[in-house]
């Protein structure tokens, strides 16, 4: 090592090996006795890039930055891991200069349909690492069940938390402060960004279960599914709240929502808070209200120095575009990346299809969602994700930060779900994020593929075998 600050980097592959593998090596700061040499160096590159090159006596790994050294001791991670099971291990001698495709490498957990926990959470931050993803989104607040304690609105957790999307009863479950800040270090040694999701104005039965005075009002099929827009009150209380999550996260970002509100604002009409509101600000439609509130409470964030996150209904809300990253989501409305594009937001790609997990994977799937009853989320298509579906105009835009796959849990309610749905798709979304398009070869994927079939067995994951695809 020529700088310490690579001393997490070699202290992660050692625990790594020794806990998976049952691999004992020495971590030793001097340079001279190394055998795998970790150095940094002035290279220019993108952030992430690394060479690896391994001897016969030697294994040195170079980059220009603690990720790229990260990634490096990762590959190695993996070259050893794919040996067969037995006393020893051989490497082939090699050179490898590698670099990511995209900055952005994510992947989007809803623990508000149901609840997984700690070491659930940290089982997948493990497996992202190992695919070198970089971005976790923890939707962390929905209709079904808020689950981060918010001390100054203790209620939020302690009756937001009870229930799940498929018992309204279960008792409350959330993490606490101390949680996040642990999960977040844990995250952070896998070079692993959290960002939280407070989603507003939509999608919020259950802090308004805990606090209503801040609902927007119900109708029918939707109980109080929004924040209120129309009291003043409404934008302090929820500034407080993200005010106080963002002290937890590290990340400078917060992703806002604001998706699907046209479903619940019809709530609003006639309110005479709303009413009101509208007049003053000679609105004319429920949406310019929208707008407003997005708008507002966008401004609260970015004032905290913070950049807001934001489903793709929100590229139509005017936002500063320096601190905007859009999450475009809606595959049949390519008019919203078009928009965010033009309006120079960045942007995440993470259409629904192929990268919502929630949806099927396989035509013989029974049980989850699927697109009008026919299309399905395959290893293939996700694999194949972006360049076959996206003009290439847009897919070179620099706007374009990364790729995305969300996993909605309405219909995730277990554990054993959350792994079939999540495995093995999460490593063919890991070579769509992380591979240049030219360099990408479906069947050579496939091929290796089955070596990390035998590692989720080790690790006593519940996956889909896409090589015996049995009807789920
Ligand atoms: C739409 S995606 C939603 C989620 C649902 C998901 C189910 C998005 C921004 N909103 O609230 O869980 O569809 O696939």
């Amino acid at each position: 090592m020529n700088d310490n600050s690579m001393l997490p980097q070699a202290n992660y592959l050692q625990m790594e090996l020794k806990r998976a593998d049952g691999i004992l090596i020495a971590v030793d700061p001097d340079e001279q006795k190394a055998q795998i040499d970790l150095k940094l160096v002035d290279k220019p590159g993108v952030n992430g890039a690394y060479d690896l090159k391994i001897e016969a006596n030697k294994i040195s790994i170079t980059a220009s930055g603690n990720d790229g050294i990260f990634y490096g001791l990762v590959s190695l991670m993996q070259l050893i891991r794919m040996q067969p099971a037995g006393n020893s291990v051989s490497l082939a001698a090699c050179e490898i200069a590698d670099a990511p495709r995209f900055q952005w490498r994510g992947f989007m957990l809803d623990e508000s349909r149901h609840f997984f926990g700690r070491e659930k959470v940290e089982q997948l931050l493990n497996w992202m690492a190992f695919y070198k993803l970089n971005k976790f989104h923890w939707h962390l607040t929905d209709d079904d069940g808020w689950r981060l304690e918010i001390k100054k609105y203790p209620r939020l957790a302690q009756v937001g938390g009870i229930g799940n999307h498929t018992d309204s009863l279960a008792p409350a479950k959330y993490y606490t402060q101390e949680d996040i800040k642990e999960i977040v270090a844990y995250a952070q040694d896998r070079f692993i960004t959290v960002i939280p999701e407070i989603d507003m104005p939509g999608h919020a039965t259950a802090a308004n279960k805990a606090y209503p005075e801040y609902s927007g009002g119900s109708i029918r099929n939707y109980e109080n599914y929004t924040f209120d827009p129309g009291n003043e009150k409404t934008y302090s209380y929820l500034t407080a709240i993200l005010k106080e999550a963002n002290g937890l996260f590290p990340s400078h970002m917060i992703h806002l929502g604001g998706d699907e509100v046209a479903l619940g604002n019809q709530a609003w009409a006639g309110r005479p808070g709303i009413k009101d509101m509208m007049a003053k600000n000679n609105f004319t439609a429920l949406e310019d209200l929208e707008h407003y509130f997005f708008n507002r409470m966008a401004d609260s964030v970015m004032k905290m120095n913070v950049n807001v996150l934001c489903w793709d209904e929100a590229a139509s809300t005017n936002l500063n575009p320096a601190k905007t990253i859009v999450f475009w989501w809606r595959q049949n409305f390519p008019s919203q990346l078009e928009l965010s594009l033009q309006k120079k937001y960045d942007v995440v790609l993470c259409p629904r299809l192929p990268l919502y997990f929630d949806f099927v994977q396989d035509k013989n799937n029974v049980s989850g969602r699927r697109w009008n009853g026919a299309y399905f989320n395959s290893l293939s298509n996700i694999y194949n994700f972006p360049d076959r579906q996206l003009p290439s105009a847009e897919l070179n835009s620099n706007l374009i930060l990364g790729i995305q796959a969300n996993i909605w849990t309405e219909t995730v309610g277990s554990e054993k779900r959350l792994d079939y749905m999540t495995y093995p798709r999460i490593a063919a979304l890991a070579e769509s994020a992380w591979t240049d398009r030219v360099l990408k070869n479906e069947s050579s994927f496939n091929e290796r593929l089955k070596a990390d079939l035998t590692l989720y067995d080790r690790d006593g994951i519940y996956y889909y075998n896409p090589f015996d695809p049995g009807a789920h």
